[in-house]
């Protein structure tokens, strides 16, 4: 018996890392490149919160479609600021940063918040100051292409914009703007708890498959660590210190390695509103497959907003992937994994509505 114990012990190491889960990567869009450089990294180290953010910083530094990292949507005054979360699904815990000026790595700096703070979530300038503190480098986050992009939207009378309900008409100028009289403001909007109104949906969505395409990343290890986690630089020509659902938990990624995870990309102002991540993770854990879950999210937005863009990506706790879209014809989606031989990627058909 004395000799057997070892390798009955080995065996059973075994079957727990065959049991705890398959390894993979996935990713929202064609995001190949950051994908295999995040399940290269987990293949080496097995660390799932290492993978992710070599995986992010990947995109980060490729400019990925100009909407991850420096270089793109520039803000009204042709900044570019970004939004960046990590979650931890085994111990609840996160780290973000909204509205980040002036710092390239904004996955990095959400790692610092997670691991070497209380807090859960730092924004704006003062993110800055502690980015700098942990060793970033300040420098501008303005290139060429960005100031182009601004210099295109200014030329264009600043369309399209983020406003309503202000004076001039933000249709047609550059503000600055004021608020309507606060009577015009009622009439246009009723009380929608006295009238059971639905809102009015999205006049016309300043995102869409030109302007979108935050990085969003699901990575498990062999022990069945999960995490999840975004970095983006949000909307083209947001009103200044907008801050997407990117970096809200929840919202632009959810995980619990006891059940799964989820990542959104897309309107984020209209998404946050609805927990999309949140909302596909409990459903898995109420039975949902990944597909069902992301659908369920998808539709709990559309109800509302029938015209919204963008897509949720969910996988369970054994690598199932699933995805569901709105506002575009197909909404494709990033997988690595033991079976894929590199990235392979997937597209999901979203439901016409
Ligand atoms: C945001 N959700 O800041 C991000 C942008 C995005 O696809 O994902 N676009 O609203």
């Amino acid at each position: 018996m004395r000799k057997l114990l070892p390798s009955l012990l080995f065996l059973l190491l075994k079957l727990s890392y065959t049991f705890a889960g398959s390894p993979f990567v996935a990713t929202t869009w064609a995001f190949t490149q950051a994908t295999i450089n995040a399940w290269e990294q987990l293949n080496s180290y097995d660390l799932a919160l290492d993978a992710l953010t070599v995986g992010c910083r990947t995109c980060q530094a490729m400019q990925c479609d100009f909407t991850v990292g420096y270089g793109g949507s520039p803000d009204e005054n042709g900044e570019s600021t970004l939004d960046a979360l990590i979650f931890d699904g085994n111990t609840m815990n996160m780290g973000a940063v909204g509205g980040l000026r002036g710092i390239k790595d904004a996955i990095g700096v959400a790692r610092k918040v997670l691991e070497n703070t209380q807090h859960s979530f730092l924004v704006g300038s003062l993110a800055t100051a502690f980015a700098k503190d942990m060793g970033f480098p300040e420098e501008s986050l303005t290139t060429n292409y960005s100031s182009n992009q601004y210099e295109t939207w200014k030329e264009s009378n600043c369309q399209p914009n983020f406003w309503q309900d202000v004076t001039p008409d933000p249709t047609k100028s550059c503000g600055p703007y004021k608020p309507k009289s606060t009577c015009s403001l009622r009439r246009r909007h009723p009380d929608p708890i006295l009238t059971n109104e639905i809102p009015q949906d999205i006049p016309e969505s300043v995102f869409n498959t030109g302007n979108h395409d935050t990085i969003g990343m699901i990575v498990m290890n062999a022990y069945g660590h999960l995490v999840a986690g975004t970095s983006t630089n949000g909307a083209n020509h947001k009103i200044p210190g907008r801050v997407g659902d990117s970096p809200i938990p929840g919202a632009g990624a959810y995980a619990d390695s006891e059940v799964g995870a989820a990542v959104g990309t897309g309107d984020g102002d209209v998404m946050m509103r609805f927990l999309p991540s949140f909302l596909a993770v409990e459903q898995m854990r109420q039975g949902a497959t990944p597909s069902q879950a992301a659908q369920t999210a998808i539709d709990r937005i559309t109800r509302k907003y029938p015209s919204f863009f963008g897509g949720i990506v969910a996988v369970d706790k054994n690598g199932t992937v699933g995805a569901a879209c709105n506002g575009m014809d197909r909404f494709p989606y990033t997988v690595a994994n033991r079976t894929s031989n590199g990235a392979v990627v997937y597209y999901a058909d979203c439901k016409q509505t």
